[in-house]
């Protein structure tokens, strides 16, 4: 069998998705996610030029050496945008090989290690009581563990927090925007809101919070430890992640467990923190960290050391790594928990899937391959429309992260 052609396939279903579909001489076709947020058409160049003319005539059962070809044969390696790309054929390779095998993708792997993948929701309000409001509307619809984030006080906007309450969508204007940003009112808040959730909810259900990478290693030490009482599923992002020393000064401070590695693109970046035990889940995914060839390296190395995973699975991720995911958490048997922020129905109607939602767990479906297909004719209709995430200011208007 060979590759015949691959191309790119770009559509805005509410927000932009760039796909890579590869075809081969018998008619069977794979499809990866190359989605990189807010720098989508520099990875759609990436593959266009650079890697779709070294795919044509490759036999597609070859996906280990072909994802060596891409990262070692490229001199300038590694970053999210070659990796991006290089997931979006792995992924799109996986994909055909288990239709060629006709076999759901989880088969390949090893099979099932569970009967669902059990998910995370997304639950946030502009105060503390809205918010606890909507964690209640999630575990109404059946979720077993919820995230929440809550607008602080004094500032006009945060991380997590939308205009609408079940589609939260940061990558809102064609520049990026300028938020303000204070730590001190931070800090002082979201206790607060763990308090009160715990209060309403007990503590059967998971909560998660995510600190998205805005605070330093003693800052994210105090809130670990003023959160310990609330017994979270995770605090993640608590530091930027590049430096990666900033870990062992929270571990040292506190018990509450550590989430990790979104942005992360190989195991070069999660390495130590899962050899020194710094992070309790690593957050990587299909589609940013070198899809399921070099994920399930990631995975391997972290169950050695008690680490589960945690993959990302924000609504700027498609359906396509979605389905991919699925079907990897459904094999890996150091898995710990999916995160599934909802997708439009638009987005839904561009990507028909075989995965399902019940009762906090989702289910990959029996259909070979990932099981997620694109509607061609309907994604042309949604033209790409250029949009950034916003950046983030101090009060005195330092730039700081977002
Ligand atoms: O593109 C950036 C988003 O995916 C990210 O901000 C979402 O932090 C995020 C999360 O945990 O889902
Ligand atoms: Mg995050």
């Amino acid at each position: 069998m060979k590759i015949t052609s691959a191309k790119v396939i770009v559509t805005c279903p509410g927000r932009n998705f760039v796909t890579l579909k590869v075809a081969t001489d018998e008619g069977l076709h794979g499809l990866g996610d190359a989605t990189l947020n807010g720098r989508e058409l520099a990875v759609a160049s990436y593959l266009q030029d650079h890697v779709i003319p070294c795919l044509i005539g490759r036999d597609p059962c070859q996906s280990e050496d072909i994802w060596q070809f891409l990262y070692r044969g490229c001199y300038w390696r590694r970053g999210p945008v070659t990796m991006t790309a290089i997931s979006a054929v792995d992924t799109a390779l996986w994909d055909l090989k288990a239709k060629i095998a006709n076999m759901p993708l989880y088969q390949l792997l090893g099979g099932r290690s569970r009967d669902g993948v059990m998910v995370y929701g997304h639950a946030n309000g502009e105060d503390i009581a809205q918010t606890v409001d909507e964690v209640g509307r999630y575990l109404d619809m059946g979720y077993k563990a919820v995230r929440a984030q809550s607008g602080i006080p004094g500032l006009a906007s945060t991380y997590g927090v939308g205009k609408d309450r079940l589609f939260y969508e940061p990558a809102d204007a064609g520049l990026p925007a300028e938020n303000v940003w204070s730590t001190e009112k931070y800090l002082d808040h979201i206790p607060l809101l763990f308090d009160k959730l715990r209060e309403r909810y007990g503590y059967e259900p998971h909560l998660l919070h995510d600190a998205h990478h805005r605070l330093t290693p003693v800052e994210a030490a105090r809130l670990g430890k003023s959160l310990e009482d609330y017994r979270l599923f995770w605090l993640e992002d608590p530091v930027a992640a590049e430096n990666q020393e900033g870990f062992r000064l929270i571990r040292q401070h506190t018990v509450t467990p550590l989430a990790v590695g979104e942005v992360f693109n190989t195991i070069w970046d999660c390495k130590d923190l899962i050899q020194e035990q710094l992070i309790d889940y690593i957050r990587a995914t299909v589609l940013h960290a070198g899809g399921i060839t070099h994920l399930r390296r990631i995975a391997d190395l972290a169950a050695l050391y008690h680490v589960r995973t945690g993959c990302h699975g924000a609504t700027d991720l498609s359906p396509v790594c979605m389905g991919a995911a699925l079907h990897f958490d459904t094999w890996a048997p150091n898995f710990g928990i999916q995160e599934y922020m909802r997708h439009s129905r638009e987005t839904d109607e561009v990507f028909p899937h075989a995965y399902r939602f019940r009762d906090g767990f989702l289910y990959p479906g029996e259909a070979p391959g990932h099981g997620v297909d694109i509607d061609e004719k309907l994604a042309a209709k949604f033209p790409y429309q250029r949009a950034c995430l916003p950046v983030n200011r101090l009060e005195d208007g330092t730039m700081w992260n977002w």
